[in-house]
């Protein structure tokens, strides 16, 4: 085997270590793992597999990995208080899919939020196998509050059917009411999958309503506000326990990702640390009082403010487009990703909105005095943004300052 350094590759890592150290991420879906988890991620347990579940593989050699498979199972069941888990999901959408097999027929009433409202592209979009498969209708969010309309989605689960129920969101800044979707869910016939992706470090911290007693699947990803490896899981009663299992493998997946799993467990663990909810709670204040500073310069912000970790900024007001804040706030270091607010006028490569999130700078140990610093750079550069001279200039001045905050310190 050759022990070369691959140049080209560790060249490209090495120019990413560099971006990630030199910008500001505000993209709400990222974190940065810790040491522990990258270097698990990195080993030796790349090499197996072991398709199938612990004790009962079909490949040899899995004793070890299976301790380790175990381990996570436990942890995650421990962390969210669940009777079942499954950590093989290799992303968020390979979960949904696996929910969606375990109970679903093809051209079975599936029930999601629009994407354009903020849900996700598995709640059944057209251009996505949830909604190529089964026969998806949506529910959005109330024109004057922007936020989600229980009655409403009440009355289009009455009148369309559905056999599953997806809540949860990819842009939404609110408290999701698990249990009054567990009741529309109920009064239907409908089985409940809650999609916590975004808000699982929020929910295992405690600081969001868990959805594990009121939805029949929990599912969600690893990665986000949990801040553990990328990769997906599911949670689900008991009486679910076989389906959703055999639904993953073999149903949608073959071999696991073993390094990721240990990545995984060791993410949970984390996860119950009391530093974790402070973490936690970190996150969601940085959020308010970033919030609260883009109201007092003249932003407006869907729904008025946040609940969570992220929060939709509507740019009309700054008569700039999603796309364009997006592209200049880029090119000073500052990354966001353009998003699409409720009933957008704008296609959604364009859109109105940015989605900012905060929980990768807040492991980045930035507090309130950082934030307000940020929000100075963002008005800066939205200002400033034909000014190719002032933005360069902002641009190292961005530089320096996020230097100041090592992602992982020597
Ligand atoms: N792409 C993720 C996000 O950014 O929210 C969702 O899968």
């Amino acid at each position: 085997m050759s022990g070369k350094i691959d140049q080209v590759i560790s060249n490209i890592i090495r120019q990413e270590m560099r971006r990630e150290r030199e910008t500001i991420n505000l993209i709400a879906s990222e974190n940065y793992v810790s040491k522990q988890i990258l270097s698990v991620v990195g080993s030796i347990l790349t090499n197996k597999y072991a398709e199938g579940y612990p004790l009962k593989r079909y490949y040899d050699g899995c004793e070890n990995i299976d301790k380790l498979e175990t381990v996570a199972i436990e942890r995650l069941i421990k962390l969210f208080r669940a009777e079942h888990a499954n950590v093989q999901p290799h992303a968020g959408s390979q979960a949904n899919m696996a929910v969606y097999l375990a109970v679903l027929k093809p051209g079975d009433v599936i029930l999601g939020m629009d994407l354009a409202a903020g849900g996700h592209l598995t709640h059944g979009t057209k251009i996505n196998f949830s909604g190529m498969v089964f026969k998806p209708f949506y529910y959005g969010v109330n024109r004057e509050t922007e936020q989600l309309d229980y009655d409403e989605i009440l009355k289009i689960a009455q009148s369309t059917g559905p056999r599953l129920i997806i809540c949860g969101a990819s842009a939404y800044p609110r408290i999701i009411d698990f249990k009054r979707f567990s009741e529309i869910a109920a009064s239907v016939g409908a089985y409940l999958c809650a999609d916590i992706a975004h808000i699982a470090g929020l929910v295992a911290a405690g600081l969001h309503p868990s959805p594990v007693e009121f939805a029949e699947f929990v599912t969600g990803t690893t990665h986000k506000t949990l801040r553990g490896p990328r990769g997906g899981f599911i949670l689900c009663r008991e009486s679910f326990a076989q389906c959703i299992d055999r639904a993953v493998f073999p149903g949608i997946q073959g071999g696991p990702l073993m390094h990721v799993i240990a990545g995984k467990a060791i993410a949970f663990k984390e996860a119950m640390s009391r530093e974790f909810r402070l973490y936690q709670k970190n996150i969601i204040e940085n959020c308010s009082f970033m919030a609260r500073g883009f109201l007092e310069t003249g932003y407006r912000l869907v729904t008025g403010g946040t609940d969570n970790h992220l929060m939709l900024v509507d740019m009309r007001n700054k008569h700039i487009t999603g796309e364009e804040s997006q592209k200049v706030l880029g090119s000073v270091g500052i990354t966001v990703n353009r998003n699409a607010i409720p009933f957008d006028p704008y296609p959604p490569n364009i859109a109105s909105g940015i989605r900012v999130g905060t929980a990768a700078i807040t492991t980045r140990g930035m507090g309130k005095s950082e934030v307000a610093k940020i929000l100075d750079f963002i008005n800066e550069a939205i200002e400033k943004r034909d000014n190719v001279t002032e933005l360069n200039f902002l641009k190292k001045r961005i530089k320096k300052f996020a230097s100041q905050f090592p992602i992982y310190a020597k």
